[in-house]
């Protein structure tokens, strides 16, 4: 138990949490979602799953059944979907130990 976990805040070390299974649903051409990935690449961001909705159409069909739409990207934590490049971008920098 440290700080980080008592706010409820889930850290991202070198691996994400086996308690957080993240999943960043995307496709490569969208700019909103190489925003998002640049983030991660830059901020060496690892452990979330990537998941190419044009490269797997059954991922698009997951992501509307998850968030109700097939908007990119989306970042689901445990099943919960977060739209939003800069919303997926902030929660990241928030959730994230440096
Ligand atoms: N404001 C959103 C825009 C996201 C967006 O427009 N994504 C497009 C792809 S570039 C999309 O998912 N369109 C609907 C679809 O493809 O189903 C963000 O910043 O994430």
């Amino acid at each position: 138990m440290n700080w980080v976990s008592t706010m409820g805040i889930t850290p991202f070390t070198e691996k994400v949490s086996p308690m957080n299974h993240l999943i960043l649903y995307y496709f490569s051409e969208c700019p909103y979602c190489q925003r998002v990935l640049r983030f991660m690449e830059t901020n060496g961001i690892q452990g979330i799953e990537r998941r190419d909705t044009h490269a797997n159409p059954a991922y698009r069909d997951e992501l509307i059944q998850i968030g109700g739409k097939s908007q990119v990207p989306c970042l689901v934590n445990n099943g919960v979907p977060l739209y939003e490049s800069l919303d997926i971008i902030e929660w990241l920098k928030q959730n994230r130990v440096a």
